[in-house]
């Protein structure tokens, strides 16, 4: 980090409360990071009992943190500021993102208490009777299993529960979880609570010294909003609220003033905007020195906020290759499913992100690794060369296919299996026997089923770039119909998670793609990626350091320029204006993307006779 405070005018904070620490990054005028601050909320053990920042319950799933710990860890991190003689009074706004889908349960007490904070003790102390409930629902819980079956059933499904809420039901989803604190838990700590906030809107309010409205991106992760309305979905909240007509059986005036006492413990959601929420309190600005005028701007969830970490555009994708493989991408087409995530974007007005999150990254791609190494006698164990040789050197598309689900896979929704398929000469699907495939074959295979299923999901949420405008077809335009009519003529109908694909879902093609995460460092890994999905764009390997804290350093910078000019400036124009994002250096592929589309159709057939859990 070269640049300084000294070199600084302005200066912008963006918090991180992840599960296992809380960052606070600084970035200046120009968008560079000039320092980063973080504690373990591990280092709380002692107080919190807690491990990897959260008290589990193995006999019911049940995963919960500390809210207390989480105000600890504020202090903590500005008193190491302070401590550092960091200028406070140089930040302009503060913004961030939180792990999303926890909740925390503020008391009847709980805005006084915020109101009259005093800087000559800790958050937590004056704080203590401010929560009806001091745990909050960790994102990694699974105690929720009776209210996930309960909430598609009231919606009519998965399918019809994406197409209201952007998701189907998730255990860690906060609908479910104020269902489970309302109905089974205890109903007394629900009763009790004045407001639910989410963790970003929770670390929002501590800063404000008032509680505020959920934001709206963050609002997604609920299955309570409908992103079609903008407006939660009143059965829904009937459900959470343990007021559902017919599951709980209550009358309709019950029923109504349910509805009602939820709609005021949790507030409205207001669109997305780059307008403050405040400024920050005398707690911050007389025990740390912060300025009056220091803007706090909502808080996002963590996803959505490292999406913001780049200039990224619509049909922009970026994929995340970890021990699981994450793909965030930007798009306007509100196409929701049972099999991916849809949320507002937090700062494109009508846009969404989609995230598709895969269980079987890695941890699958390594153990064929291992049987490489194995095979070839390769001292060191974790090398990957073999592996990269044998992928540099395969051929596009050699009508070889695999599934490789060590663990068991939720895109699709499938056990932990193994399966190697070949095409015959008859355009049939057949098992390969060991005498026509080798675990050299693996190594592609095993790249190129990921990222096929990854190309098959993304296609439908993708903005179509199929048919033009125009009646009259361009050549790429007919020539793609032609390759669509065969694969049909082949393969007949293909569906991907339920899902019927056609031609404008199966030709859409991302515009750039950026790789992030451990794996993006195997240059032939994201080679190959970059081959079969076939950016109309560029490919970059990016490297981004706290993205979560990042984007909301972005946001609160970005915040307060469209405030100082009344409008919404584009986020995208206003980062690529400040900051040199061309620095980026693309890397060339080959464009194998038609060959392979052969390979998504198969892929899509022998997804259909995956075992399920
Ligand atoms: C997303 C999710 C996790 C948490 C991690 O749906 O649950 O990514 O946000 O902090």
């Amino acid at each position: 980090m070269s640049h300084t405070y000294s070199d600084s005018k302005e200066l912008y904070l963006g918090f991180d409360l992840s599960t296992q620490q809380l960052k606070i990054i600084v970035t200046n005028e120009s968008l560079q990071v000039v320092k980063l601050y973080s504690v373990e909320l591990d280092h709380f053990k002692d107080v919190y009992h807690v491990h990897k920042g959260v008290v589990s319950d193995e006999t019911t799933g049940e995963i919960v943190s500390p809210v207390a710990m989480w105000l600890d860890a504020i202090d903590y991190v500005f008193a190491e500021m302070k401590a550092d003689s960091f200028p406070f009074e140089l930040v302009k706004g503060i913004s961030g993102s939180a792990q999303q889908h926890g909740s925390v349960y503020w008391s009847q007490r709980a805005s006084e208490l915020l109101a009259s904070l005093k800087p000559s003790t800790l958050l937590s102390e004056q704080l203590v009777d401010a929560f009806s409930y001091p745990m909050s629902p960790n994102w990694q819980d699974h105690s929720t299993g009776h209210e996930l079956e309960l909430f598609e059933q009231v919606a009519g499904g998965a399918d019809e529960l994406a197409k209201i809420t952007g998701s189907r039901a998730h255990y860690r989803f906060t609908g479910l979880q104020i269902r489970k604190i309302a109905t089974r838990k205890d109903p007394k700590i629900y009763a009790s609570t004045s407001r639910i906030s989410l963790v970003s809107s929770f670390v929002t309010s501590v800063l404000l010294g008032k509680i505020v409205n959920i934001e709206e991106a963050d609002g997604c992760g609920m299955n309570l909003y409908n992103l079609n309305t903008n407006d939660y979905n009143d059965e829904l909240l009937s459900l959470a609220a343990g007021v559902h007509p017919k599951v709980d059986k209550c009358s309709e005036e019950v029923t109504q003033a349910g509805i009602a006492e939820l709609r005021r413990k949790l507030g409205p959601i207001n669109p997305i905007t780059y307008k403050a929420d405040g400024v920050i309190s005398s707690y911050f600005t007389e025990k740390y020195g912060f300025n009056s005028n220091c803007k706090i701007y909502s808080f996002t969830g963590d996803n959505l906020a490292t999406i913001i970490s780049l200039p990224l555009n619509p049909n922009d994708i970026l994929v995340s290759l970890g021990t699981s493989t994450t793909v965030l991408l930007i798009t306007k087409n509100y196409n929701p499913s049972s099999q991916y995530h849809l949320f507002k974007h937090p700062t494109i007005p009508e846009h969404y992100m989609g995230m598709i999150c895969y269980c079987n990254g890695s941890l699958a791609r390594e153990r064929i690794r291992d049987a490489i190494n194995d095979k070839y006698g390769v001292p060191d164990k974790k090398s990957w060369d073999k592996f990269n040789e044998l992928l540099d050197g395969s051929k596009s598309f050699n009508n070889k296919l695999g599934v490789y689900f060590p663990l068991g896979e939720i895109v699709p929704n499938a056990s932990a299996q193994f399966k190697r398929c070949l095409l015959n000469n008859n355009d049939q699907i057949i098992d390969a026997s060991e005498s026509n495939w080798t675990v050299d074959d693996d190594a592609s295979s095993i790249v190129e089923s990921q990222t096929l299923s990854c190309r098959l999901r993304t296609g439908p949420m993708l903005a179509n770039s199929g048919d033009s405008e125009s009646s009259t077809p361009t050549p790429l335009e007919n020539h793609l119909h032609d390759i669509y009519k065969r694969t049909y003529e082949k393969f007949g109908d293909l569906y991907t998670d339920g899902k019927k694909q056609n031609y404008n879902s199966l030709t859409a093609r991302p515009n750039n793609i950026f790789y992030v995460g451990g794996a993006s460092n195997n240059t032939s890994i994201i080679r190959k990626m970059g081959s079969i999905l076939g950016a109309n764009n560029k490919n970059y390997k990016v490297e981004i350091p706290n993205a979560c804290a990042l984007g909301g350093a972005f946001k609160a910078s970005w915040s307060l320029f469209c405030e100082n000019k009344s409008e919404l400036v584009d986020f995208n124009e206003y980062l690529n204006g400040k900051f040199n994002f061309n620095e980026l250096e693309p890397f060339d592929v080959e464009n194998s993307w038609e060959d392979y589309f052969t390979g998504a159709a198969m892929l899509a057939k022998m997804e259909d006779g995956l075992k399920h859990v």
